[in-house]
C-alpha cells in the first residue's frame, strides 16, 4: 500500500508547516498547515501595531493546503479547503465564560475562577445525589488521547458509571452488527486502496459523494465497469455516478437485504465452500430470507424486482465486490439488525474476510473509529473491552492504579442519558466535550427541556456552539491545528495530527482541562498527564491485549509514516491493513450469520403526518454546523435549512419551489425552504440537520432506539408539509 511520510515540522522563516490531517470527517484526508510560529514574535498578536493590517493576516493567519494520502490523493472537498477559516475565526472563544443563575448572561471569568466554581458545584451535586448525579458527555471528533482521558476522569476522577458520546448517534449500529457477526468491529477491516480496483460496490444509505467527496476517486473503477449500486430514497450526486440506482422507501433497507439473499440463493450465488469453511448460521438467516420473495420485497420497498435481480448479479458474478454501509441503512430503531442483513448477504456470497472482495461500515467523524474504542462509550473500558468483564475490569484498573471494584459499572447511553437529565435519579450536571446535542441529538425540544433542568451544564469548546450558548461555565479549548493527537481513521489507520500553529492566549486543550478538574476534585496530578504524547503511552497500556490493540503504536513511528493499521500488539508489528483473512474474531474463526427479520421504521404515516421525512447531509455543512456556519464561503453556498420535496407533493401542499414551509411531526416544527426535486421519491422529503434554533431538523427525529445498540432513529419519522402561513421570516432571508 502507498504510504507517504510525514514531513517533519520544520520552521519556515516566520512561517512553520506541519504536515496534518483535515479537522472534519473520518476519511483524515492528508493536508499541511502553514500558520504563525509559536517562536515568531509577531505571531503572538501583541505588538502588532507598527504592521499594516495585510502584513498582518499575512503573519498571523493560517492556511491549508492538501497533501498526497492514500485516502484522498491530494484531493479535499470545500470543508476542507476551508478548514483554516476557524482557525483564524473571530468567533474564536479565548476565555472561560460563566454565568451564577440562568437568566444572567455568560460573563469573562479566569481559568481559575471557572475551574474552582466547576469542581465545587461537582463536588456539592456528588455530596447531595450521589456519583451518578454527574454525567459526561464526549464526542467522536475527540483524539484518541482525549477520549480516553475523558473515560479515565469519568470513571477515576468523578467515579460516574454516565458517561456516553455522540457515537451513539452516529456507529453504534454498524458497531453492533460487526461485532456480532465478526467477533470484532473495525468500520472497514481493509484499507480504502482496495476498493480501487473493485468491479462492483453496492453503497447502502452513504451519499459520500457529498460526505466524503475525495473517496468517490476509489469508486471509480467499480463505476467504470458499471458495477456500482447506490441504495438511496433520494437520487444523490452519488446515486449519479452509479449504474444502478435503487430507491427504497426509508427504513424499509432490511427487507430489501433479505430480498438481495433471496435471490442470491434462489440464483444459484451461494459461496458453498466458502459458507462450510468459515461461516455458522446460514440455515437460520435463510429460514427468514427464504420469505422474502422479490415480489412480495418490492411491494415492501418499492425496488423493483428486477432491479432486485440486477443487483445480486452485479455483484456477484464481478471479480472483486464490496458491500459497503453509511448512516442512511444505519440510523434506524432497527439498524443493527439491518447492517446484519447486509452482512447475511455478504456473507452468502463469500465477500467478507478475503482479499479483493469484502464488506465495511463507513465511520463518519474525525476519531469515529477511535473514539468508540478507548472507552468514552457507556459500557466500555480503553481497547475496546467491556467494563463488565471482570478481567478487563483488572486489567485497566492496574494500569490507572485504582482498585478494579472502584470502577463504577455500564451507564446509560446517549439518547436515555439525555432523557434522564434532571430527572429524579438522573444526573444533575453535565459536563461536555465535543458535541452539539442541542442541534444533533434527536426530539431536540426534549433534549432542550432535559438540559434547562440541570443544576449544571459544563460545555468545554473553541466556539459557541447552540448547546455551549445555554451553559453555566463555558471552558474555551485548543484545536486541531493547535495541539498534537492521534486518530484512527475509517480503514481503521492510527494517524498523528501534529500541532501546527500556536494556540490563541487563553485556549487550553481539553487534557489540561481534564488535568484541572481532576486535580480539584483530589486526584494526583500525575494521573492526569496533560501533554498528549504522555497521555498515548498510557492508552498503550490500556489497550494491551485488547480487542483493539495499540500497544506497537509509538507518536515516532506515526512521525515516520507507517501506516498503522490496529490490531499493533508488538513494538515491531508492522499492523494489520487486512483482517480476519485467516479466521474471524470469534473462539471458533467462524463469521456468524445473525437470523434477522424486517420490523419497518418505528413510526408510520397516517392521515396527519401523510410523508416520510429522512435527515442527512450537504457537502458544505459539518454536522450540527458549529464549526461550518461560521465559514463565510460555506454560508454562502448553504445558507438556510431546505427541504427537497417532490413537486407533486409539494403542489398538494400548495408550495413551490422557494418556498418557506412549515415540516411538523408528532415531537415539533422546523421551518425549511421548499426544493423541488423531480427524482426523489414522492413519499418522502429530506431535511439537513445542520442549521439552528426553529430550523433544526432534529425538532423533528423520533428518538425511538435501535434494542442493541441504542441509536436513534434519525432516518425516518411521519410529517406534514404545510405553507409558513404567516411571513415568520421574509423570503430571500436566512
Ligand atoms: N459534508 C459533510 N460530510 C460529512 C459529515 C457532515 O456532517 N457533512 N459528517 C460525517 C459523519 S459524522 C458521518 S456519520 C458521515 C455520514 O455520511 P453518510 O452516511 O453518507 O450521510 P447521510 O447524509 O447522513 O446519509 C446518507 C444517505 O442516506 C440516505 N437515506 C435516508 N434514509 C435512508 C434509508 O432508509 N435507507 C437508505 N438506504 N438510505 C437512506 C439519505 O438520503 C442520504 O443521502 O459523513 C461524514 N462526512
Ligand atoms: N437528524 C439527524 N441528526 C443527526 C444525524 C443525522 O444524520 N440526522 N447524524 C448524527 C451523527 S452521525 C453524528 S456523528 C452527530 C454529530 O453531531 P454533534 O455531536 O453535535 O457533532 P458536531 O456538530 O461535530 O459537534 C462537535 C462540537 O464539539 C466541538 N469540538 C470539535 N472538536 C472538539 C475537541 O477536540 N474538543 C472539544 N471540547 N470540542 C470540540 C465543535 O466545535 C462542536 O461544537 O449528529 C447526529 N445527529
Ligand atoms: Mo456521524
Amino acid at each position: 500500500m502507498l504510504t507517504v511520510p510525514e514531513p517533519v515540522t520544520r520552521p519556515r522563516r516566520e512561517r512553520r508547516e506541519a504536515a496534518t490531517h483535515c479537522p472534519y470527517c473520518a476519511l483524515q484526508c492528508g493536508m499541511v498547515v502553514t500558520g504563525p510560529d509559536a517562536r515568531d514574535p509577531d505571531a503572538r498578536g501583541s505588538d502588532r501595531a507598527d504592521l499594516g493590517s495585510e502584513q498582518v493576516s499575512a503573519v498571523r493567519e493560517a492556511s491549508v493546503r492538501p497533501r498526497e494520502f492514500p485516502t484522498n490523493r491530494g484531493g479535499l472537498c470545500q470543508k476542507g479547503w476551508t478548514s483554516a477559516t476557524l482557525l483564524n475565526t473571530p468567533a474564536r472563544l479565548t476565555t472561560p465564560l460563566v454565568r451564577r443563575h440562568r437568566d444572567e448572561p455568560l460573563r469573562p471569568a479566569s481559568w481559575a475562577q471557572a475551574l474552582d466554581l466547576v469542581a465545587e458545584r461537582l463536588r456539592g451535586i456528588q455530596a447531595a445525589h450521589g456519583a451518578d448525579a454527574v454525567a459526561v458527555f464526549g464526542g467522536g471528533g475527540l483524539t484518541n488521547e482525549k477520549a480516553y482521558l475523558l473515560g479515565k476522569f469519568a470513571r477515576v476522577a468523578l467515579g460516574t458509571a454516565q458517561i456516553d458520546y455522540n457515537g451513539r448517534f452516529c456507529m453504534s449500529s454498524a458497531a453492533a452488527a460487526g461485532t456480532r457477526a465478526f467477533g470484532l468491529d473495525r468500520g472497514l477491516p481493509f484499507p480504502v486502496t482496495d476498493l480501487d480496483t473493485a468491479d462492483a460496490v453496492l453503497l447502502a444509505g452513504a451519499n459520500v459523494a457529498e460526505t466524503m467527496p475525495p473517496f468517490t476517486q476509489h469508486l471509480r473503477h467499480a463505476a467504470d465497469a458499471g458495477g456500482l449500486i447506490v441504495v438511496d430514497p433520494r437520487r444523490t450526486p452519488t446515486a449519479e455516478l452509479a449504474a444502478l440506482h435503487l430507491r427504497p422507501a426509508p427504513g424499509t433497507d432490511l427487507a430489501l437485504a433479505l430480498g438481495l439473499l433471496h435471490v442470491a440463493v434462489a440464483e444459484g450465488y451461494l459461496a458453498e465452500d466458502y459458507l462450510a469453511e468459515r461461516t455458522t448460521g446460514f440455515t437460520s438467516a435463510w429460514q427468514v430470507a427464504a420469505n422474502w420473495w422479490p415480489e412480495r420485497t418490492e411491494r415492501v420497498t418499492g425496488v423493483a424486482a428486477a432491479d432486485q435481480r440486477r443487483a445480486v448479479r452485479l455483484l456477484a458474478e464481478a471479480g472483486s465486490a464490496y458491500l459497503l454501509t453509511g448512516r442512511g441503512t444505519e440510523q434506524h430503531a432497527s439498524g443493527a439488525d439491518t447492517v446484519s442483513g447486509w452482512i447475511n448477504l455478504a456473507l452468502a456470497l463469500g465477500l467478507p474476510g478475503r482479499v479483493g472482495s469484502g464488506f465495511g461500515c463507513l465511520t463518519g467523524q474525525g476519531n469515529g473509529q477511535g473514539g468508540r474504542e478507548h472507552g468514552q462509550k457507556a459500557d466500555q473500558l480503553p481497547g475496546y473491552r467491556r467494563i463488565d468483564d471482570p478481567a478487563a475490569r483488572a486489567h485497566v484498573s492496574s494500569v490507572w492504579g485504582v482498585p478494579a471494584e472502584s470502577l463504577p459499572g455500564p451507564g446509560r447511553s446517549a439518547v436515555e442519558l439525555l432523557d434522564a437529565l434532571g430527572q429524579p435519579n438522573g444526573p444533575r450536571a453535565l459536563l461536555v466535550f465535543g458535541s452539539n446535542v442541542l442541534v444533533s441529538a434527536p426530539h431536540a425540544g426534549r433534549v432542550a427541556d432535559r438540559l434547562a433542568a440541570l443544576d449544571l451544564l459544563v460545555v468545554a469548546d473553541f466556539v459557541l456552539s447552540d448547546t455551549a450558548a445555554t451553559a453555566d461555565v463555558v471552558l474555551p479549548v485548543t484545536q486541531w491545528a493547535e495541539e498534537d493527537g492521534t486518530l484512527t481513521n475509517l480503514e481503521g489507520r492510527v494517524l498523528l495530527r501534529q500541532r501546527a500553529i500556536t494556540p490563541p492566549e487563553g485556549a487550553r486543550s481539553d487534557l489540561d482541562v481534564l488535568h484541572g478538574l481532576a486535580t480539584r476534585l483530589g486526584q494526583p496530578a500525575e494521573r492526569f498527564p496533560t501533554d498528549p504524547e504522555t497521555v498515548f503511552t498510557e492508552l498503550r497500556r490500556a489497550s494491551a491485549g485488547g480487542p483493539a490493540d495499540y500497544s506497537g503504536v509509538t507518536y515516532q513511528r506515526l512521525r515516520a509514516g507507517e501506516a498503522l493499521h490496529w490490531p499493533v500488539p508488538e513494538a515491531d508489528h508492522p499492523g494489520t491493513p487486512r483482517m480476519f483473512l485467516d479466521r474471524f474474531a470469534h473462539a471458533d474463526g467462524r463469521a456468524r450469520f445473525v437470523a434477522v427479520d424486517h420490523r419497518g421504521p418505528a413510526e408510520r404515516p397516517d392521515a396527519d403526518y401523510p410523508l416520510l421525512a429522512t435527515t442527512g447531509r450537504v457537502l458544505q455543512h459539518y454536522q450540527s454546523g458549529a464549526q461550518t456556519r461560521l465559514v463565510p464561503e460555506l454560508v454562502e453556498a448553504a445558507p438556510e435549512a431546505h427541504v427537497e420535496v417532490h413537486p407533486d407533493t409539494a403542489a398538494r401542499a400548495g408550495l413551490v419551489d422557494g418556498d418557506l414551509a412549515v415540516v411538523a411531526s408528532r415531537r415539533g416544527q422546523t421551518e425549511a425552504r421548499v426544493r423541488c426535486v423531480a427524482s426523489i421519491r414522492p413519499d418522502v422529503v429530506f431535511l439537513p440537520f445542520h442549521f439552528p434554533a426553529a430550523q433544526r431538523a432534529n425538532l423533528l427525529t423520533n428518538p425511538a432506539l435501535d434494542p442493541t445498540s441504542r441509536m436513534p432513529e434519525f432516518k425516518v419519522c411521519a410529517v406534514r408539509l404545510t405553507p409558513a402561513s404567516a411571513p415568520t421570516v421574509p423570503k430571500g432571508s436566512g
